[in-house]
């Protein structure tokens, strides 16, 4: 155990953070050192694993308090530090912006300045968002594409990424951004736009193969597209960058758009279920071409954010050229992965 280095990792309950943590337990023999804010909450089957490994233990820190950041800098000296944790939900920003701009912008500045001050070895990743780019310029959205966000979340990614690069200028230290792209999986919430997909389409899929009424999934934008990837690819994207020997920011991305809209038909699918969209604007709906009577998808308005990011593609080629990292499942792999994952209960019951 003497080389093992020690790793913090933020958001250690969360999609990726508990991914993360799942990656470097099994493909490193270092420290893991999961970091949550302390919730009401029981914690949740995402560490379920890492719990019995004993190079895992788990830390309350809080990133809209700076003393937790620095005490927890000083008392477990990590060689690395990940920081996954943030306000992650983009649409939740607009009724919670000072949240949104202290957890993820002003949280990050107390990690830089606690480095700087009592590790200023430790290496140090931050993940930067695609939704930086909101008002997109050109596609594909490479490294250099101008910071445009359309939301608060997006405004607090880009001010964490600029100070970043600040500090990694300015004090030498190992500071690196990974700008990623939509990242998706089983341990997704509910509440983001693929997991309420693909827990609806399995809920209807139930429904109708027992003769149960059921309600349609109520979406917001299904025009909008979006880049997405399995996050099982990206904790290994974001362990390469870790260990470069120069710290450099990569996009990790698919290299491929799809609407929510084709999320929809693709998700259905899986479950053999054919649709058919009728109607347009707030009145579109998906209905069922074997009972046209169930309505699969119905629009809500109030899943309209104020601002909207209406296409994200990214270009991942660095990454890929550079780091050898490249993604392993693919847009219909994905889907179908989600899918099948949430219709296990069903099987169960
Ligand atoms: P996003 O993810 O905002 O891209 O941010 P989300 O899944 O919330 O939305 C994706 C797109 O789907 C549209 N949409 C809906 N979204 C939700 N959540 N619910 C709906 O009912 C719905 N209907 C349509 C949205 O308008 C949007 O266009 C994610 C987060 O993980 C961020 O933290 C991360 O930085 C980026 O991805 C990259």
């Amino acid at each position: 155990m003497k080389n093992n280095k020690r790793i913090i990792i933020t958001g250690a309950t969360g999609q990726l953070g508990s991914l993360m943590v799942d990656f470097l337990l099994k493909n490193t023999n270092h420290e893991i050192i999961g970091a949550i804010r302390r919730t009401s909450q029981l914690i949740g089957k995402n560490l379920k694993n890492a719990f019995k490994n004993k190079r895992f233990k788990l830390i309350h820190l809080d990133l809209n308090d700076s003393h937790s950041i620095t005490t927890t800098i000083k008392n477990e000296k990590p060689d690395f530090f990940i920081n996954l944790g943030a306000s992650t939900f983009v649409a939740d920003s607009w009724s919670m912006p000072e949240n949104h701009m202290n957890t993820n912008s002003i949280g990050v500045l107390h990690i830089l300045e606690a480095i700087k001050n009592f590790k200023p070895k430790c290496k140090f990743y931050q993940a930067s968002s695609s939704e930086m780019f909101g008002d997109v310029h050109y596609s594909p959205q490479d490294i250099k594409h101008p910071l445009s966000p359309r939301s608060p979340y997006g405004v607090s990614k880009c001010s964490a990424h600029l100070l970043c690069k600040t500090y990694r200028e300015s004090y030498d230290m190992f500071v690196v951004s990974g700008v990623m792209f939509n990242n998706e999986s089983y341990r997704r919430q509910s509440y983001f736009v693929t997991r309420k997909i693909t827990l609806g389409t399995t809920r209807i899929k139930n429904a109708i193969d027992n003769n149960e009424k059921f309600e349609p999934i109520e979406l917001g934008n299904i025009d909008a597209k979006r880049d997405w990837s399995d996050s099982e690819d990206f904790v290994e994207g974001i362990w390469l960058m870790m260990n470069q020997d120069k710290p450099k920011d990569y996009i990790l991305s698919s290299n491929e758009t799809h609407s929510v809209r084709e999320f929809v038909e693709e998700a259905f699918k899986v479950v053999g279920i054919e649709g058919r969209w009728e109607g347009s604007g707030v009145g579109e709906v998906l209905i069922d071409i074997k009972n046209p009577l169930n309505v699969l998808i119905r629009i809500n308005p109030k899943f309209y954010r104020p601002a909207e990011v209406n296409l994200l593609l990214g270009d991942s080629t660095p990454a890929r050229q550079e780091l050898g990292w490249s993604p392993s499942v693919s847009f219909k792999q994905l889907v179908t992965k989600m899918v099948l994952h949430d219709l296990e209960p069903y099987k169960k019951a």
